[in-house]
């Protein structure tokens, strides 16, 4: 079933010189981009977007760190795209993360793990929404996406 995923390549991602890499990563798997900008997240956007993780010990690390640079905020689109896009990020920690990952491949800390993917439809319903006004996200499909999915 099509899907649709908020992605965010974090700040490490951008200064690191790897978005380019970790997109390429998503598309060649067969998903795509739906709609993409660089920002600057704010204190109040943060918040918003990591609210479950209030009153964690790593809260305000996390809030300095997302708010320290600009992101690449997207929506990816593609079947099943929320697990498809947890897979190829691999695990939280990247220590964790398998061979072959994002994270895996390219990260070494979990507080720096450059990439963030929706958990749930649910969550990607809700994220979409913070990061992205309804005309910033476009409908459209490619030619070779009937290579990719069956119809
Ligand atoms: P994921 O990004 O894999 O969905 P979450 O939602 O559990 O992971 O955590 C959100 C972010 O919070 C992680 N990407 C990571 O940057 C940070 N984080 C989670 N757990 C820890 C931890 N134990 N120590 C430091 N940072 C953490």
């Amino acid at each position: 079933m099509t899907q649709r995923t908020l992605v965010l390549l974090k700040p490490d991602s951008i200064q690191r010189g790897l978005a380019g890499e970790i997109i390429g990563r998503l598309e060649h798997r067969g998903l795509r981009i739906a709609a993409a900008k660089l920002i600057r997240v704010d204190e109040d956007l943060a918040h918003r977007h990591y609210g479950e993780h209030v009153g964690k010990p790593f809260f305000d690390g996390l809030v300095r760190f997302i708010t320290a640079a600009p992101v690449m905020a997207m929506v990816i689109e593609g079947e099943a795209a929320v697990a498809s896009v947890r897979a190829a990020m691999g695990a939280t920690n990247p220590l964790d993360a398998a061979p072959g990952s994002i994270r895996g491949d390219l990260a070494l800390s979990i507080g720096m793990n450059l990439i963030h993917g929706s958990d749930s439809e649910e969550s990607a319903e809700r994220e979409i929404d913070l990061f992205f006004s309804p005309g910033e996200i476009l409908d459209y499909t490619r030619d070779v996406d009937r290579w990719i999915t069956e119809s």
